[in-house]
Formats: structure tokens, C-alpha cells, sequence
């Protein structure tokens, strides 16, 4: 096999062993890499009913075929595991020097499961393979623990690291990266410090295999041309994600006050504009020519790399409209190991819990200072953050009182940075997601404002959130690479099949990406339906209770919310064309037009399938 590693390097840290593992070439043409490995592993080996914070639960880091080859934009790598946060499948993808040097260290994943007695952290150099004391990297944030690692092993290296939050267990926690990259939001952070893992450091020299090395560099050096020349680029260069303040805003969709709004009266004082005004320097993820990592510098005179996400989570929909203090919680939570779309969802439903009298807790909107003692909490999960440091759901839970009703999630994953009062197809989008409530599989909110809004539940929506999941939640998600030059400058979709090809040898037209796309649904959601032991229903895949509830009151939009009996229907229109059931299971003929029998028979043991 040429272009994928063909190799896993399992991990057991009870035992303090590991092992490489040939995997076949069969895992390889149906599941192709990065998410497709990591939910088939899942499937075939994770014991029903593990407790996401056991020795039992599986740690899978893995890249694609396309991954680490000089063509633009692929140094990501998919981190995912059973999330403690939802109880389901969970995964994330960030951009890290670990991730061209696993590939160049002959491996295509690594698969960690057990616990080490000790603090402890993995290194990977080429064939050498060694679980190492991590004692003296206990309790550090991600930045300091970094800087001790790069130290001892290299610059060349790369590190996949949590900070006192995963340490912690905090359910919010994640993983970080060259200080500004995070990813796997489902509390995947929390996986590694339940496994006494502090880091994971990668070096690897060897050269990477290729089908056609040749082309693949030629191709590799026209695509970064083309991005060069896109018409967007340099106003990409300019605000990057941060762009999406103004539009957000300006279309009031800007998360704002726990969601309860679209529009946020300080939102030009935390936009891209401003910004623009304070960035000092951009970094990026390796491979990548549109770099979008746009620092400043916070309170503190520190630098914060910003991103869309970030901003308004900690920023409008908390309340504070200040670059510099946003810039500061985000510092906070990279270097603590939080996610910051969990963090500040999670601050702002106690922000909204103490305005409520339903927690005794001094912090209201706005708040810079009570918000920079909760993060802390919610790190270290102590005092009040034990309890919001375990995601707005269960906090709900805990709280009780009706909590539940501004709890700001699906699944138990909190929202991502868009509100959607009057978005159907985005809510949809939410509702519908592998992970709980994140936008990356499908970010239509563009395309529904700009084409559909006045038609509010056309089943065109769930066509395009379809359309999108396949793109970006299979495809990119596959093959690992960043999605950015496509979706953000038009670089054209056609690129992949050809640098697919050249790296593996094996054709694929875009169709069987979609294909791939429906069959890693698939088994996701045959993943949660059998951890649910087959008890599933399709309010699992419903938005937040106060996108129906609870109308917006402010702005252009003033008065707007979602209907629950349209939402449904759009729902139906969206299991219809993917052959999932009423209930939102794919159907047994659906499995197996799919390429996923064996995977029926294993399901029908907890469910009847249509
Ligand atoms: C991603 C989520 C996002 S999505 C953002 S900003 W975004 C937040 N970033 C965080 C951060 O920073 N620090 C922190 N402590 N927590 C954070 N949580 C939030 O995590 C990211 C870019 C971005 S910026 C996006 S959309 C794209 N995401 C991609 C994806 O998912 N797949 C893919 N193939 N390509 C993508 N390209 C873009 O990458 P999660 P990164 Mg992130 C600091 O992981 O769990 O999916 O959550 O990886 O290297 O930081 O790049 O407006
Ligand atoms: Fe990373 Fe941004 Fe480049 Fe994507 S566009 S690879 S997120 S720096």
C-alpha cells in the first residue's frame, strides 16, 4: 500500500507496553483514514459501556493518506475516543507539527488504551517507541509543558499535550498544540489525563511513501499557487475566521447573552476589524499557505492566537466587548487545555444560573474578573467549576430547577459559535452532527442566509447539510487535511481525488467520497445507538430547547424562533435521504448498500433495524 503507513502503533499503558500492528487493506479502501479509522476501531473493539474516564476507553490519534505530503494545507491530525462529555462517539481535528511527523514516522494512527500508574508521556521517534516519566510536566499549562518538551526533544518535534483541565477531568477539557491549536472538543482532553498521559511527542525522518511522488509534488506546488491567486486570499490573510464577527452580526446570528441573542451592541470593539488593529504576528498549522492564526496580545501583554469561535464565545456571548480581556480568556484556555466554544458556553449558562437566583455564585455578564476565577474552577474542577466544568448538561442536571432549559447543546455538546433562532438548516446542522453540537461537518449557515432564510424549512436545507457532512465530515475528515482552501476561497473540490490518487495509487471519484461520507455517518450512528443500548429517538437530534421557546427580543430579528412541528419535518426530510428510520437509525438495507453488513448484524443485537 503506498501512500497510507499501513501501520498502528498501539498503546497499552497498564501494561507499559506497545506494539506496531499492520492493519489490512480492506480498513484502508473503505475507511480511508483519520475519522473513518478512528470510529471502526471504535466499533470493532471498544467494550459496550465503557466509562469514557476508564483504563477500558480507546485514545485514537490518527491522520490520513493525504496527510504530511507537501499539498496544501495537511498537517491535521483527528484526535477521538467515547466521549466523557456525551457518552458517545467524540473526535476533533487541529493542525500540529505531530501530525506530518507521525506520518514521517512510518505510522498512520496510534491507538492508546490502559492507564499509567504515573504521570507519563509518549514518545515517538521513527521505530523507537517509549512510555516516559511525565512527572516533571504534571501540573504545568499546555505552553510551559511544550517549551520543557521541545527543549528535551527537538524543534523538529511535535507535541499533543492537556493542560491542568484534562489533568483535572474536567469534561470541557482538550487537547493542545503549539501554543494556539486545539482540537477534540468532546472532552478528549479528559481521555488523556484519565489515562495519566500528559503528552504525546512525535519525530519522525522517514520519507513518506507516495504512489507518484512526482506528481503529487507537482500538484502540491499548482494548488498552492492557486490559492495564492483566489480572489478571497488576501482579505483572508487580513481578518482570517475573524471576518465572521461582522457577518455574524450583521446577519444576528452572533451568539450573544447565553444565545438568547443574535446581536451584541460591543460586537465592533471584538471583530476582525479591531482585530486587524492589534494583530502582531499569524501563525499557522504546517503545510498551509493561508495561514489564519491571528495573534494579539492580551491584559496581560501575552499572546493569544484568536479564532472566530473563540471570540464570541468568550466575548459576546458572555457579555464582554473587549479584544484585549477576550484575548485573555482565550489565552487562559489554551494554556489551561479548555475548549473554548465548552468554556464559554459554560460560563455563560452560569452567568445566566446566578441572574436566575438558581446558583449562589458571584458572576454576572460582562464579568472579566468572576469569569477568569470560573475558568480556573472549571479547570481544576473545584468549588462551582466541579460542577460547569462538566459541560452545561450535566450541570443542568445537577442544578435542576429548570436549568435544563437554557442548557445550550445537543447531546451534550455545546454549540459552536452560531445562533440559530431563525436558521432551521444550521439547527439542523447542530441536530444532526457526529459529535453533539458542533459546525464543522456542516457550516450551511452561510449559504442558508445568503439563499434560503425566507423559505425557512425547504427541504433543500436538508439536502445541503447532507451535502456538507459528506464533504467535510467525510471527506476532509478522511483524509485529513484542512477543509479552509475549499470552503473559504473556493479552491476546488477536484483537487483531493487527484492528490488521493497520486499519494495511493487508488482512483476514487468524488461520489465515493460521498459514499465514504454516508458509511462513516453510518457507523457513527450505529456507535451511539448501541451505547445507548439501542434506546435512541429523534429528539436525540433536536437543538436547544430556547431556539423553540424563547424568542428572540432584540434586533432585526426581534420576536423570531424555530418551530418544533416544521423543525420535525425537516428532520424526516433529512433521515429520508440518508435511508436512516424514524427514529434516525439507517435502515438494514441502507447498512448493506453501504458496505456495512457485518456491522447490521452486530447492531441488530440491540436494535431492531427497518
Ligand atoms: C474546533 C473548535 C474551533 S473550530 C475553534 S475556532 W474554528 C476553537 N478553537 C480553540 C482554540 O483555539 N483553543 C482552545 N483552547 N479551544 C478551542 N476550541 C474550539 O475548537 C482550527 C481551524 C478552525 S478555527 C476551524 S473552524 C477549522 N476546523 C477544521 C476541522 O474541524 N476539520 C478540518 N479538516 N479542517 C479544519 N480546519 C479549520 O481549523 P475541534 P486548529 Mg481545532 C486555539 O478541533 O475539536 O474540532 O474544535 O484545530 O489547528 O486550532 O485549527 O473558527
Ligand atoms: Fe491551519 Fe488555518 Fe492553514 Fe487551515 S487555513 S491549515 S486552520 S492555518
Amino acid at each position: 500500500m503506498k501512500g497510507w503507513n499501513g501501520r498502528f502503533l498501539r498503546v497499552d499503558l497498564t501494561k507499559g507496553k506497545t506494539a506496531v500492528q499492520d492493519y489490512s487493506e480492506d480498513l484502508a479502501r473503505r475507511f480511508v483514514g483519520g475519522r473513518g479509522f478512528a470510529v471502526k476501531l471504535l466499533w470493532d473493539e471498544l467494550k459496550l459501556g465503557t466509562d469514557p474516564l476508564s483504563p477500558d476507553n480507546m485514545l485514537i490519534y490518527a491522520v490520513g493518506p493525504v496527510t504530511g505530503f507537501v499539498i496544501p494545507n495537511s498537517g491535521k491530525i483527528v484526535v477521538a475516543s467515547k466521549s466523557p462529555l456525551t457518552g458517545g462517539y467524540g473526535d476533533g481535528n487541529l493542525g500540529t507539527q505531530a501530525s506530518p511527523n507521525l506520518r514521517k514516522s512510518g505510522l498512520d494512527a496510534v491507538v492508546v488504551t490502559g492507564k499509567a500508574k504515573k504521570p507519563s508521556y509518549l514518545l515517538i521517534e521513527d521505530d523507537k517507541h517509549e512510555i516516559r516519566d511525565a512527572g516533571h510536566l504534571w501540573g504545568l499549562d499546555s505552553y510551559k509543558a511544550e517549551a520543557r518538551l521541545k527543549e528535551e526533544h527537538g524543534r523538529a518535534s511535535g507535541a499533543l499535550l492537556i493542560g491542568p483541565a484534562g489533568e483535572n477531568l474536567s469534561r470541557i477539557a482538550t487537547v493542545v498544540s503549539q501554543e494556539g491549536r486545539a482540537g477534540g472538543r468532546p472532552g478528549m482532553g479528559a481521555v488523556m489525563g484519565s489515562k495519566n498521559l500528559k503528552a504525546v511527542v512525535i519525530h519522525g525522518t522517514k520519507e513518506l511513501p507516495a504512489h507518484d511522488p512526482e506528481k503529487l509534488r507537482r500538484l502540491g506546488q499548482e494548488g498552492y499557487q492557486q490559492i495564492l491567486k483566489k480572489d478571497n486570499y488576501k482579505w483572508w490573510k487580513r481578518q482570517g475566521t475573524m471576518a465572521t464577527v461582522e457577518w455574524c452580526q450583521e446577519a444576528g446570528t452572533l451568539p450573544t447573552y447565553n444565545f438568547r441573542e443574535g446581536v451584541f451592541d460591543r460586537a465592533p470593539e471584538i471583530d476582525g476589524n479591531t482585530m486587524e488593529k492589534q494583530v502582531t504576528v499569524q501563525r499557522g498549522c504546517p503545510n498551509c499557505n493561508m495561514t489564519c492564526g491571528n495573534v494579539i496580545m492580551d491584559t496581560e501583554g501575552r499572546e493569544s492566537e484568536l479564532d472566530y469561535e473563540n471570540v464570541t464565545m468568550l466575548g459576546s456571548n458572555i457579555g464582554v466587548g473587549d479584544l484585549k480581556q477576550v484575548g485573555t480568556l482565550n489565552r487562559m484556555c489554551d494554556e489551561l487545555g479548555l475548549d473554548t466554544i465548552g468554556a464559554g458556553s459554560c460560563l455563560g449558562f452560569a452567568m445566566e444560573a446566578a441572574e436566575k437566583g438558581l446558583v449562589d455564585l458571584d458572576i454576572g455578564w460582562g464579568d472579566f474578573e468572576g469569569s477568569q476565577r470560573l475558568l480556573l474552577d472549571m479547570a481544576y474542577m473545584r468549588g462551582m467549576g466541579a460542577t460547569f466544568g462538566l459541560g452545561t448538561r450535566k450541570a443542568a442536571e445537577k442544578i435542576g430547577r429548570g436549568a435544563g432549559d437554557f442548557a445550550i447543546h445537543v447531546k451534550g455538546l455545546e454549540c459552536s459559535a452560531y445562533e440559530c433562532h431563525l436558521c432551521p438548516g444550521m439547527a439542523l446542522s447542530f441536530g444532526t452532527s457526529p459529535i453533539g453540537a458542533h459546525h464543522k461537518d456542516a457550516w450551511v449557515i452561510s449559504w442558508e442566509i445568503s439563499t434560503g432564510r425566507r423559505e425557512f424549512y425547504d427541504e433543500n436545507k436538508a439536502d445541503k447539510v447532507i451535502e456538507f457532512q459528506r464533504i467535510r465530515g467525510g471527506m476532509f475528515e478522511c483524509l485529513v487535511a484542512c477543509r479552509f482552501p475549499w470552503i473559504e476561497l473556493g479552491f476546488e473540490l477536484d483537487h483531493y481525488p487527484d492528490y488521493f490518487e497520486a499519494a495511493t495509487g487508488v482512483k476514487m471519484s468524488l461520489d465515493d467520497f460521498w459514499a465514504l461520507g454516508d458509511r462513516v455517518y453510518a457507523l457513527i450512528r450505529a456507535f451511539w445507538v448501541r451505547e445507548h443500548g439501542g434506546r435512541w429517538g429523534r429528539e436525540m437530534d433536536h437543538p436547544p430547547k430556547r431556539w423553540f421557546d424563547e424568542p428572540l427580543t432584540q434586533g432585526a430579528l426581534k420576536g423570531k424562533h424555530l418551530f418544533r412541528d416544521k423543525y420535525d419535518g425537516l428532520l424526516q426530510a433529512y433521515y429520508d435521504r440518508r435511508g436512516w428510520d424514524d427514529r434516525g437509525i439507517p435502515t438494514k438495507a441502507t447498512m448493506e448498500r453501504l458496505n456495512l453488513s457485518r456491522e447490521a448484524l452486530e447492531l441488530e443485537k440491540f436494535v431492531k433495524l427497518s
